[in-house]
C-alpha cells in the first residue's frame, strides 16, 4: 500500500541481532568466529532462513549458499553478509541482515512495499574477494571460483560441497539494493554523528606472493650466503613503502595482513613465504600505478637476491559510486530521524553493494563503530545508533514507495 507507515519493532531487531551473534560467539566480548560454510556458518543461515520464511519470504539459496528471503513480486532488496572474519565483529554484515529482515517484517505487518531480504556468501573473502556478490552479480565465473583456496588450503568447491541449494535468484525481480552497515572506521564516532549515507565505495586489488630462496640450518649459513624468504619480505615492504610515497594519497590504503613461512622453524632459514598483499583507493588508475610497482619491485627484490618470486591471481573490485535516487531517500530519512548528526561519506571498507551495484541501483548507510574497531572481537555500536540507522532505512524504503 503506498504511504504505509513501516513501524519497526526495536525489540524484535536487537533480539535477532543478539541471537544471531550467538552461532560463532567468541567469548571474547561480542566478538564472533563465523567464516563462511563453518557449522557456525551453516547453522546462523539455517536459522535465518526460518526467520525468512516466519516474514512470509520465500526462501532461496543459491548454487554459492547466498540465502535469499523473496517478496512476491517486483521488490527492494535488503541486506548484507552474515559471514565473519576469522576474528570478527557481532555486526559487520549481521547488522545489514537482521535490519533488512526487520524492514521486510514491518513493511509487510504494515502492507507496506514488498521487501526482499539476503544474506550474501563470504563478503569476507575466506576464498576471494567478497566471493558469493561475485559470482552472483556474474564478476567473476563459479567455475573459476572453485578453483580458490584458503590460507590452509582448502578449496571454494570443497566448503561449499554441502550448501542445501534450492536454485538460482534472477536479479531482474529487484529495483535496487540497499546495504546498513557498520562505518568499521573513526568518523562518525569522532564526530560525535549516527548516521553515514555514503557518497562511493573504494576500490581494491589482492593477490598473493611468493618469495622462493633456499631453506638451510640457521646456524651454519652465514648471513652474506642465505637466500632467506623472509628477509625478501622485509625488504620488499620497507621498500614498498619508500615507492609508493609519490603515488598515494592519504586516503590510499596497502596491507600485509596473512604471511606462511616455510618451514616455519626456529632453527631453519625460511626457503619459501607466501603473502597476500591487498591495497585499496577510490581511484582505479592509482590501484592500476601501484600493481605495477608492486611487480616490479618484488622481482627486483628476487633477481637480487638469487631468489624466484611468483604472483597469484590478482583479486579486485573498481570504485563504485552510489545510486542518487537511492541515496537522496537515505539523506531525507536521515535528516528527519537524525538531524544534524549525519554526513555524506566514503566507504574504505569494501562490501557486496559493489558487486550487486553491476545489476541494479545500490546505495548503503553507515552507523558509527565505537573507536572505530572492526575485524576485531571489539568491534561494537551503541544500541540508540543502531536503531536509528533502523529508522533511516525503514524512513528511505518508506519514501521510495510512496
Ligand atoms: O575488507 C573489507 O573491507 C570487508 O569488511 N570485507
Ligand atoms: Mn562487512
Ligand atoms: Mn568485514
Amino acid at each position: 500500500m503506498k504511504g504505509a507507515v513501516v513501524q519497526v519493532d526495536q525489540n524484535r531487531f536487537l533480539a535477532d541481532l543478539h541471537m544471531l551473534r550467538s552461532f560463532g560467539a567468541s567469548g571474547v566480548g561480542k566478538g564472533v568466529v563465523r567464516p563462511a560454510y563453518s557449522n557456525a556458518d551453516s547453522a546462523a543461515r539455517v536459522w535465518l532462513a526460518e526467520r525468512f520464511f516466519e516474514a512470509g519470504l520465500s526462501v532461496e539459496t543459491d548454487a554459492m549458499g547466498n540465502l535469499f528471503g523473496l517478496a512476491d513480486g517486483p521488490s527492494l532488496l535488503l541486506g548484507s553478509h552474515s559471514d565473519s572474519q576469522p576474528e570478527g565483529g557481532w555486526l559487520d554484515g549481521a547488522l545489514g541482515v537482521i535490519a533488512a529482515l526487520e524492514v521486510a517484517r514491518a513493511s509487510r505487518e504494515a502492507g507496506g512495499p514488498a521487501i526482499s531480504v539476503v544474506s550474501f556468501q563470504d563478503e569476507e573473502g575466506r576464498f576471494g574477494v567478497t566471493t558469493g556478490s561475485a559470482i552472483w552479480s556474474g564478476h567473476m565465473g563459479l567455475a573459476e571460483a572453485d578453483l580458490l583456496f584458503d590460507h590452509h588450503g582448502v578449496s571454494l568447491a570443497e566448503a561449499r560441497r554441502n550448501v542445501p541449494v534450492t536454485g538460482d535468484v534472477d536479479p531482474a525481480q529487484f529495483t535496487g539494493f540497499i546495504e546498513m552497515h557498520i562505518e568499521q572506521g573513526p568518523v562518525l564516532d569522532t564526530a560525535g554523528e549516527q548516521i553515514g549515507v555514503v557518497s562511493d565505495i573504494v576500490g581494491i586489488r589482492d593477490m598473493k606472493i611468493t618469495f622462493e630462496g633456499q631453506q638451510n640450518h640457521a646456524g651454519t649459513t652465514p648471513m652474506h650466503l642465505r637466500r632467506d624468504a623472509f628477509q625478501a619480505v622485509s625488504s620488499f615492504n620497507f621498500e614498498l613503502n619508500e615507492r609508493l610515497r609519490n603515488v598515494v594519497t592519504p586516503a590510499t590504503v596497502w596491507t600485509i595482513g596473512h604471511m606462511r613461512l616455510h618451514p616455519n622453524a626456529s632453527s631453519i632459514v625460511p626457503g619459501k613465504a607466501v603473502f597476500s598483499m591487498q591495497w585499496r583507493d577510490g581511484d582505479a588508475g592509482r590501484l592500476g600505478r601501484m600493481e605495477g610497482i608492486i611487480r616490479v619491485l618484488a622481482q627486483e627484490i628476487a633477481d637480487a637476491r638469487g631468489m624466484v618470486v611468483s604472483f597469484g591471481p590478482l583479486l579486485g573490485l573498481e570504485p563504485v559510486g552510489m545510486d542518487a535516487k537511492l541515496r537522496k531517500a537515505l539523506e531525507n530519512s536521515a535528516t528527519s530521524i537524525a538531524p544534524g548528526r549525519w554526513r555524506v561519506m566514503p566507504s574504505g571498507a569494501l562490501h557486496d553493494a559493489t558487486n550487486v551495484s553491476r545489476l541494479m541501483p545500490v546505495a548503503m548507510l553507515f552507523v558509527p563503530s565505537i573507536g572505530g574497531i572492526s575485524h576485531a572481537f571489539e568491534e561494537d555500536t551503541d544500541e540508540v545508533d543502531l536503531i536509528a540507522g533502523l529508522r533511516v532505512l525503514a524512513g528511505a524504503v518508506e519514501a521510495l514507495e510512496s
